[in-house]
């Protein structure tokens, strides 16, 4: 199987490790949120990518699900003590790959290029890609004034209210000739939106030019997986966000958010009775990834589901 994965950061990155150790994916291709990048202390952060690479290595801290383990505090106590910021937290482990980003940047290589050899270097068999190499930055609009991704998620603890976003940068990014290369793949059998945030996630890479277009249009099965089980989310302030948007807070939202993109969507067994009120055929398992045998046992399911579609649109 040829699996190429749209992620977020921490729930995104658990389905990604699970289809990354399932003994029916062959080759997998993941595309990170560029949404979350900003630059921080002269630093290009790209959370979401660090995120999907630092899982797939089983190098992640997992008490924060971001952020190396075993990691050691040193640069920023230091920055603590200068007066500086010290909002973000980047351990010096971390600091090591933003070090080397740094460089690698400055000397002219793309985001793509450090992105590859980063995660190789770590021993990763599948492709992390940056959705885009220009830049694309989330604003999150609020009752208060437009922040900063990282400014609303971080530092204000995603406490103001949301009215809406905007991707910075989306409409002069390009997708990149590796991105493209993996969705006109010939020997490609799914494309799999992972459970992350469909607002922060998922539309930062969305907006970006060609990949609505290369979803719509692909010739392999599209399933998303809901981020959101019984009306909450999983991780994070999707609900929340929902709520304030006035959007229902259900998966069923979820799945209509999608609408044109999909061709399936992956509900947890909690929500298995509202499975009717889904436009597109849906499939209910268990979602919650505690375990890495329950990523592998979501990824075998979200791989079934989608060959299913297939057979039965070739009907
Ligand atoms: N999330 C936090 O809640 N606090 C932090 O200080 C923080 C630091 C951080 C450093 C590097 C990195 O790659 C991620 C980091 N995150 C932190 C997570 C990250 O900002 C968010 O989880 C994602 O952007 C949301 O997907």
């Amino acid at each position: 199987m040829k699996i190429l994965a749209l992620s977020g950061g921490i729930g995104g990155a658990k389905l990604a490790l699970g289809l990354y150790r399932s003994s029916m994916v062959d080759s997998l291709t993941v595309i990170a949120n560029p949404g979350d990048d900003f630059q921080h202390l002269g630093f290009t952060i790209c959370p979401d990518l660090d995120t999907v690479t630092y899982t797939l290595a089983d190098v992640v801290n997992e008490q924060t699900g971001w952020g190396r383990k075993d990691e050691t505090w040193e640069y920023m106590e230091a920055i603590k003590r200068e007066g500086g910021e010290d909002w973000f937290a980047l351990g010096d482990k971390d600091l090591e790959l933003h070090a080397m980003r740094k460089r690698r940047l400055a000397q002219g290589d793309s985001l793509t290029a450090v992105a590859l050899d980063f995660a190789h270097s770590l021993g990763i068999t599948a492709s992390l890609l940056p959705a885009s190499n220009e830049p694309v930055r989330t604003v999150v609009k609020t009752a208060t004034g437009d922040l900063e991704f990282q400014h609303y998620f971080v530092r204000e603890r995603a406490e103001p209210v949301v009215t809406g976003f905007e991707f910075k940068g989306a409409e002069m990014a390009q997708m990149t000739r590796e991105v493209s290369n993996a969705f006109d793949d010939p020997d490609l059998d799914l494309i799999v939106i992972c459970p992350s945030n469909p607002y922060i996630s998922i539309d930062p890479i969305l907006a970006i030019p060609g990949y609505r277009t290369k979803i719509a249009g692909a010739s392999v099965p599209v399933v998303a997986v809901s981020p959101v089980v019984g009306g909450k989310a999983v991780k994070g302030p999707t609900a929340k966000m929902m709520f304030e948007l006035g959007v229902e807070t259900s998966c069923a939202s979820v799945a209509t958010h999608y609408a044109g993109l999909i061709d399936g969507f992956v509900i947890d067994d909690a929500d298995a009775h509202i499975a009717r009120t889904i436009e597109v055929p849906s499939m209910a398992c268990n979602t919650i990834m505690t375990s890495l045998r329950s990523k592998q046992q979501l990824a075998r399911d979200v791989i079934e589901f989608g060959v299913s579609l297939e057979s039965s649109s070739l009907n």
